[in-house]
């Protein structure tokens, strides 16, 4: 039999011939095959007694095991790498330690929406529960940050339930785990190794889709946000048509900077956190939103740049794959469960039934004013440098006009990094890798390096604060082992900025535990065996970034910022700080001295 299932073309939904039969195999040999059917041909991850009968057929079966510095950080590859392929993504690490080290990165590709089969090898099952070496309950831990979890119950089960978490990682787009007792590895059983389930997506409810055209239709004002469901179902030319059919402006949400193309003249730029300016102003004005594969955050519609844009007149219509995310957090006046990609090709369908569509030029006019407007207003916001120090603001205008078309960018999550959305235009997608809503200092760096691994053709570029830089440096070590020659940017502005500025706002200036002290981080790269740049001037910073692009080798490009911050995150978080106890009474706020 042919376990070696064809598996080209996975993207489409045909149902592919199942390979029929059972053959005697071994439990890791079971779990090999299912990966060589689902066509991985990396994993990610630190090597570990718990799956290494597995872990010995890697390389008979086509499979490059990316050997990390930190488990953390190999789960964030994978998310990495997911973002940029569209397929689930596997990660592996040794039992008790080596799974908790997964917990964070699991966490943000599960806010991410990344398809990743997470496999975590657990302590024997004859010895579970004695309290023996690295144990610890697995499935607990992750059971918030999943799609999906099961325990292989029977090594016997180990090719079907690796077989389901694929499809389960696919059609629900996110993590899922697959938690096996390491001597479920050994044994031998009749195995049926199948090809992946590939599950078709619709539209949405007919009905639905009917109204909703109506809606647009008689639209004063609609204007269209593009979110993730747009990059994921690869919908940005269906959201052109549509939009170009409406003259409907275009925004991006909050981190999708690549879900519309940035020169498209309907294109806004990004909602929220340092977003587009012209975004918001333009949205305030809708009578109708069409949200497009987004759950529409929290984070995502905040106020910004003293900006309270959401409107809240307005007719919203959702349409997002997860039906669970519809009408959630903001009201939906029409909610759709669909593929975004097919949902908009539908919309057009309808409208342009209804006749066609002339170009409102006022409209258009009305978008290319507001854009410039804001363009003219980031070019004059004044980020002076000092000597050998560069302003946060010049070095983004700076990088973003160095970045090759075809680069894929993740950003970490300080406040050098977030001021960056303002600064990153994208044509297509898939090419911005953001933190998104977890939020976790250490994402950028090894996120990039799981993109680079997938593409290798495309630069990768990771945008990351200094303080972050210490939590991903050692992940440095790996690409010069491996030769992955990803980029890393760090903002050495001797700071974890981001809270700093919150001690500025609401702290009176009492800095606790936010200085740094860095080391020369390009002498650090170069020690490491990587290429190291130090950039101290405004004018070298573009050079620098394409040098390290063109290098084909491991690169850090160390940026020496000064001290400048950008608007903090979480103004709606925080009031003055209150003490009651007489000796904390020099902490109070002003008004409660
Ligand atoms: C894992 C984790 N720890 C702590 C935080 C809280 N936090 C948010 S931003 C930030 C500062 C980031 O500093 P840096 O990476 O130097 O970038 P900068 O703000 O200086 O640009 C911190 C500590 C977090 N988001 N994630
Ligand atoms: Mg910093």
């Amino acid at each position: 039999m042919n376990i070696m299932t064809d598996t080209k073309n996975l993207a489409t939904p045909t149902a592919e011939k199942p390979s029929g039969g059972k053959v005697r195999m071994t439990p890791s040999e079971a779990f090999i095959e299912t990966l060589v059917a689902h066509k991985v041909k990396d994993v990610f991850g630190i090597v570990g007694s718990a799956y290494m009968d597995a872990l010995d057929l890697f390389p008979g079966a086509g499979i490059r095991l990316i050997n990390v510095a930190h488990e953390q950080n190999a789960a964030h590859m994978a998310d990495g790498y997911a973002r940029v392929t569209n397929w689930p993504t596997v990660c592996i690490a040794q039992n008790g330690p080596g799974i908790t080290n997964f917990v964070t990165a699991v966490a943000a590709a599960y806010w991410a929406h990344s398809p990743m089969v997470v496999v975590t090898p657990e302590s024997g099952s004859m010895t579970a529960g004695h309290g023996g070496f690295q144990e610890t309950e697995q499935m607990p831990i992750f059971s918030k940050i999943t799609k999906w979890q099961v325990h292989v119950n029977s090594p016997l089960r180990m090719a079907e339930l690796m077989h389901r978490a694929f499809a389960i990682a696919l059609h629900e787009r996110g993590p899922v785990q697959v938690n096996i007792p390491r001597d479920y590895f050994y044994g031998e059983g009749d195995y049926e190794i199948l090809p992946p389930l590939v599950i078709e997506r619709a539209a949405g409810g007919t009905n639905s889709l009917d109204k909703a055209a109506k809606m647009l239709a008689e639209a004063k004002f609609p204007v269209i946000m593009s979110g993730g469901g747009i990059v994921m179902s690869g919908g940005v030319d269906e959201v052109k048509a549509l939009a170009e059919h409406l003259t409907a402006p275009v925004v991006n949400t909050y981190l999708h900077n690549d879900s519309f193309p940035s020169s498209h003249p309907l294109s806004c730029g990004p909602l929220g956190y340092q977003g587009s300016k012209a975004a918001m102003k333009i949205i305030s004005r809708a009578d109708v939103v069409l949200a497009l594969g987004t759950r529409l955050g929290p984070f995502g519609t905040l106020p910004q740049h003293g900006l309270d844009y959401w409107p809240k007149e307005a007719k919203i219509i959702q349409i997002d794959a997860d039906s669970r995310m519809l009408g959630l957090v903001k009201k939906a006046t029409l909610a759709i469960q669909g593929d975004a990609r097919l949902a908009a090709q539908e919309l057009l369908k309808r409208l342009k039934g209804r006749g066609t569509a002339k170009p409102d030029k006022a409209r258009l006019a009305e978008i290319r004013m507001e854009k410039d407007l804001w363009a003219i207003e980031l070019a004059n916001w004044v980020s002076p440098n000092k000597k050998g120090q560069i302003g946060p603001r010049r070095a983004l205008a700076a990088l973003g006009k160095a970045l090759p078309k075809n680069a894929m960018v993740s950003t970490d999550i300080g406040n050098v990094c977030s001021v960056a959305n303002s600064y990153l235009h994208f044509e297509q997608p898939p090419s911005f890798l953001a933190a998104m809503s977890w939020g976790n200092c250490g994402y950028a760096y090894p996120t990039a390096i799981g993109a680079k691994v997938a593409r290798p053709e495309r630069p990768a570029i990771a945008y990351v604060g200094d303080g972050a830089w210490g939590m991903s440096l050692a992940e440095v070590m790996t690409c010069v082992k491996e030769k992955i020659p990803a980029v890393a940017v760090v903002f050495n502005n001797n700071q974890w900025g981001a809270e700093k500025k919150n001690q500025v706002d609401y702290f009176d200036n009492r800095f606790v535990g936010t200085p740094l002290n860095n080391p020369d981080f390009s002498e650090v790269a170069r020690v490491m065996g990587a290429e190291g740049y130090r950039v101290d001037h405004e004018d070298e910073v573009g050079d620098a970034l394409k040098a390290a692009v063109k290098v084909g080798k491991p690169a850090v490009v160390e940026i020496m910022l000064t001290q400048e911050l950008g608007e903090p995150f979480r103004r709606d978080a925080f009031r003055a700080p209150r003490r009651l106890l007489a000796k904390y009474n020099k902490f109070n706020a002003k008004q409660y001295k």
